[in-house]
């Protein structure tokens, strides 16, 4: 397979992410663009652009027609799709085998195999796969029948829809009479948003982790994993903080191995190739389930290629061109520890809205151990077309107190005036000592956690404690302790002038 010019239909920061490694592989690029991108750094940064038309993705980065069209108009034999607008879509996948040009990611069957929840989960259990108890085979079942079906599972759980991922039209179900109803509920949202009202069902499991694993597929059926992430720091299935490894897989090797076999497993169940993940829930048994599997790069990948030092961005690359795994399992080393914050342009003050306006300065953090993938500079003008990420920050340390500290000091040095960013947020989780002690699930943002310190302190953990002295012996031993109060002034004075209230606005 040819890849000798990549066109990437995608913006932001992944589309300067993914220009990055085909700049370093020597091959040439192409940009493509909305009327609200004209000044985009993706635009800046590869070497032909094109106009795809206006601002709205339904009429530019989702017109897979001209992103074809234009492919061929410039000579590009592959198309990277970056993550989500034509990422997980099939007939995209087969669009561009079908005019010659090379998809950077699966094959489509996988993507369809993968996309329908209800044929994944028949699928891998099919192939020996965990799957959290709940209805079974790949047909569409009627109300009376998931009815009859949820006296089995039993109460609380939860109704999925097919066609989702990511939480959208899922619906929490304590008893049977609500069922009914919850179920309407559910199809309605689901037909909605993705013109397909197909729903099923699954135990609730409560106190839950949600731990993804990396992987990585070649052409010839070999498949590794490059360890897992934690991504149970969500707010309205948003993630915000990501981490690798994750601290409550720690030190067991045992199940970071099984539960990577397991992963290998099923990405070769549906005969993928390219990097994928595989998302877990973890109970407080440390019992582990699979929930999806996403087909194509992630906006978090970073953490994982800071504690594996591979390029999985290239990696995909070398993969679409049908070259062999570089690396066998045995060759992946886990090492130290990243944290990955998500820096959207919103007001945690009010609810997270999203905010827009032009940068009139960013100071970008560096130093050792910090990397900044950004779409963004001083004098962009942001936008309200797309989704709020601007910028993500991602740190490495040697340990997980390095990494915390590390990332303190970054935040403390990142400046972004013209929008308000949740980087005060990010503060704030950083202080807090059910984060530092590892000790949260997925509904820790939501239900205790709060920007004016944590709520629900009434089950105080000793191991709290316990990592408050490691982080301090951490810090003292890097005699850091000194800037411990400017650096508090510093942060405050910045969130002042962040919420809007100083002069600068
Ligand atoms: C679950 C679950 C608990 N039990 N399924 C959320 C998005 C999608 N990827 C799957 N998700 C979940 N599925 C069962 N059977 C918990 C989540 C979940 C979650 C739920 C509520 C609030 C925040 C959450 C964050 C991550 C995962």
């Amino acid at each position: 397979m040819l890849v000798n010019k990549v066109l990437i239909a995608n913006r932001g920061e992944i589309a300067v992410r993914v220009l990055r490694a085909c700049r370093e592989l020597g091959i040439p690029t192409v940009a493509v663009y909305s009327e609200a991108d004209r000044q985009s750094l993706h635009v800046r940064y590869a070497d032909e652009a094109y106009f795809l038309g206006p601002s709205p993705a339904r009429d530019s980065y989702l017109r897979a027609d001209k992103i074809l069209e234009i492919a061929h108009r410039c000579g590009a034999d592959a198309i990277h799709p970056g993550y989500g607008f034509l990422a997980e879509r099939e007939d995209f996948a087969r669009g561009c085998e079908d005019a010659g040009i090379v998809f950077i990611g699966p094959k489509p069957s996988s993507i369809a195999a993968m996309g329908d929840k209800t044929t994944a989960r028949a699928t891998v259990a099919k192939a020996g796969i965990p799957v959290v108890p709940g209805t079974e085979g790949e047909g569409n079942l009627s109300d009376e029948e998931l009815i009859r079906i949820a006296a089995q599972v039993g109460f609380p759980l939860l109704v999925k829809a097919s066609a989702g991922g990511g939480g959208k039209g899922m619906r929490e179900v304590r008893t049977p009479e609500e069922l009914p109803h919850l179920l309407q509920a559910a199809r309605r949202e689901a037909e909605a948003a993705f013109g397909d009202g197909n729903v099923y069902l699954e135990k609730l499991i409560l106190t839950a982790r949600h731990v993804e694993f990396q992987i990585l597929a070649d052409k010839e059926g070999d498949v590794i994993y490059l360890g897992e992430r934690e991504c149970s720091l969500q707010r309205r299935h948003q993630k915000l903080l990501e981490e690798a490894p994750s601290p409550f897989i720690g030190s067991d090797e045992t199940l970071r191995r099984t539960m990577g076999e397991v992963a290998c497993r099923t990405a070769a169940s549906v005969g993928y190739y390219n990097a994928g993940t595989i998302e877990f829930l973890v109970d407080k048994d440390r019992k582990f389930y699979f929930l999806e599997m996403n087909t194509r790069l992630q906006v978090e990948h970073p953490a994982t290629e800071m504690i594996t030092g591979i390029d999985i961005v290239k990696e995909q690359i070398r993969i679409a061109r049908g070259r062999p795994l570089r690396y066998r399992q045995e060759d992946v080393k886990l090492s130290g520890w990243s944290l990955e914050c998500r820096i959207n342009a919103e007001d945690p003050y009010n609810q997270f809205t999203p905010s827009t306006g032009r940068l009139q300065l960013v100071f970008v953090p560096t130093g050792p151990g910090v990397r900044v993938d950004t779409g963004v500079y001083s004098g962009f003008e942001v936008t309200p077309y797309y989704d709020s990420l601007i910028s993500k920050l991602i740190v490495w340390g040697e340990t997980r107190a390095e990494a915390i500290l590390r990332m303190r000091r970054a935040l403390e040095e990142y400046r972004i005036i013209g929008v308000k960013t949740n980087i005060p947020f990010h503060q704030a989780l950083l202080e807090s000592p059910r984060f530092l002690a590892g000790l949260f699930d997925t509904r820790f943002v939501e239900e205790r956690f709060a920007l004016n310190g944590e709520t629900g302190g009434e089950d105080y953990h000793p191991e709290m404690a316990a990592i408050f002295a490691t982080l301090m012996e951490h810090q003292s031993s890097q005699r850091a302790a000194q800037i411990m109060q400017p650096a508090r002034q510093a942060a405050s004075r910045w969130k002042w002038s962040s919420r809007g209230e100083g002069k600068g606005r």
